[in-house]
């Protein structure tokens, strides 16, 4: 007798797609919701499709999420347009036990940081590579005013950091908000509510990725076992 095969493990774009669905129960039916950047919240906006009749509509984070929601015939609302929404879906790029995340690998995090304000509650939802213990292996992206990049950057190396600017197609990255972005590596950071706030003051800084005033309330992991949540 052969013994089963146990199930081979999910792929991470399997874990993402898991985790995309889950997040549908915290959405409001009747309400606008607020929708994050990136490959994770991609999932949860083509399940989001699925019940596009029972929202209003969605308040979106960047051209790209905005894009592939009206694709799917979702209407999308300016910020403005709202006081405030029930709850904001979006992913991470680390997020430690306590909700606080490092966010803009997508370089949406200005966006993403606005939209969750609006909202009384942020579920990340994220594959369980995300999970850390603390904040900082992830390069740190930073959304800065171009002529202040290099000021910005020696204020980073004179905290143990290495700030690049980056780039696409060899050229900087320019946001949907007209400004460049610093990837700050070999930064730890253990008080990430304390940090945040020191380098929000920095002039020239946009946002930094660092969400830990707009923190996650809850976490959706995708595990091989399922979806963990995390409160
Ligand atoms: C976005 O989700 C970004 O802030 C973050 O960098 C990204 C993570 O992307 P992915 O889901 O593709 O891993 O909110």
């Amino acid at each position: 007798m052969t013994t089963p095969a146990s199930p081979s493990p999910l792929s991470q774009d399997e874990l993402k797609a898991l985790v995309g669905q889950a997040a549908l129960q915290y959405v409001v039916p009747g309400e606008i919701v607020g929708v994050g950047t990136g490959s994770t919240v991609n999932k949860f906006i083509d399940a989001l499709g699925s019940m596009k009749d029972r929202i209003r509509g969605a308040v979106s984070s960047s051209v790209a999420s905005t894009q592939r929601l009206q694709a799917l015939g979702i209407p999308v609302f300016d910020a403005n347009e709202v006081e405030s929404l029930s709850v904001y879906i979006d992913g991470a790029d680390e997020i430690d036990g306590r909700g606080y995340m490092v966010k803009g690998g997508g370089a949406a995090l200005t966006r993403e940081k606005i939209v969750a304000a609006l909202a009384q509650r942020f579920v990340c939802i994220a594959d369980e590579s995300k999970l850390v213990e603390a904040l900082g292996r992830f390069p740190l992206p930073v959304e800065v005013i171009p002529m202040a990049a290099q000021q910005i950057a020696r204020r980073f190396a004179a905290r143990g950091g290495q700030a690049t600017l980056r780039l696409k197609d060899g050229q900087p990255l320019v946001t949907d908000n007209g400004q460049h972005i610093l990837d700050v590596r070999g930064l730890s950071i253990s008080d990430p509510l304390a940090f945040e706030s020191e380098v929000n003051q920095w002039p020239g800084v946009v946002t930094v990725g660092v969400f830990a005033h707009q923190k996650a309330a809850v976490c959706l992991l995708g595990t091989a076992g399922g979806v963990r949540t995390i409160h």
